[in-house]
């Protein structure tokens, strides 16, 4: 860990520190993942439970607008028994609406909702059994924590390029370098040179394919 110089300036909002806290927490832990591979092969079983939080979400989008406003997404999250103070929703609402149109659509709605479920990882040992009364879900949000935490090798609580290419090598891959550096540019959106955990469930909610699922009906 030692002797980094380009030192990672302090996370920019109260609740990206809680975010890395909590994920250093997490990794201090361990991880049942031991290779990227292992997430990829993961990937049907992700993307059956989205499909769950699928309708979760459209129960909870009254007006089927195709978005949680602000009232709509306070309901939901109650529902699931997460007690948040008005401000720390109002955080997670900013956070996790990427383009400001002050709606959480849905692949909004799954990174949401699994910075909730990372955020409570502090709760007893007796809360933590359910933190969402959706345990299909939590077990894939387990997974990419875990996933998450095998990128990040120096427990930061931030991936960087390097975390990356090593966990390609690791897995074996032939010419990981460039697989590696497209990964991590297709995560680092912001460009600032790190990833966070933000910013990592975004890029793997478009790797699985979660933005296919909308229009199958309606
Ligand atoms: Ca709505
Ligand atoms: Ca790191
Ligand atoms: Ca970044």
């Amino acid at each position: 860990m030692g002797g980094v110089s380009g030192k990672l300036e302090s996370p920019e909002t109260k609740l990206e520190a809680k975010m890395v806290e909590a994920m250093q927490r997490r990794a201090s832990k361990g991880t049942a993942i031991k290779s990227f591979n292992s997430i990829i092969l993961k990937f049907p079983k992700i993307d059956e439970s989205l499909r769950k939080c699928k309708a979760i979400f459209e129960q909870f989008d009254e007006d089927s607008n195709g978005a949680l406003d602000h009232e709509e997404l306070k309901k939901c999250l109650h529902k699931l028994g997460v007690c948040f103070t008005e401000e720390e929703i109002d955080d997670l609402f900013k956070a996790c609406d990427v383009n400001e149109d002050m709606g959480i659509k849905f692949n909004e709605f799954v990174v949401l909702l699994c910075l909730v479920y990372l955020l409570k990882d502090n709760a007893t040992e007796s809360e933590a059994k359910s933190r969402m009364g959706v345990p299909s879900l939590e077990a894939t949000f387990e997974t990419l924590v875990d996933a998450f935490v095998l990128l990040d090798k120096n427990k930061d609580g931030y991936v960087s390029k390097n975390e990356m290419v090593q966990a390609i090598n690791e897995s074996g891959e032939h010419s990981s370098g460039p697989i590696a550096t497209k990964r991590f540019e297709e995560m680092d959106w912001d460009k600032n040179g790190w990833v966070s955990f933000k910013e990592f469930l975004f890029a793997f909610t478009a790797w699985v394919g979660i933005e296919d699922f909308g229009d199958d009906e309606d």
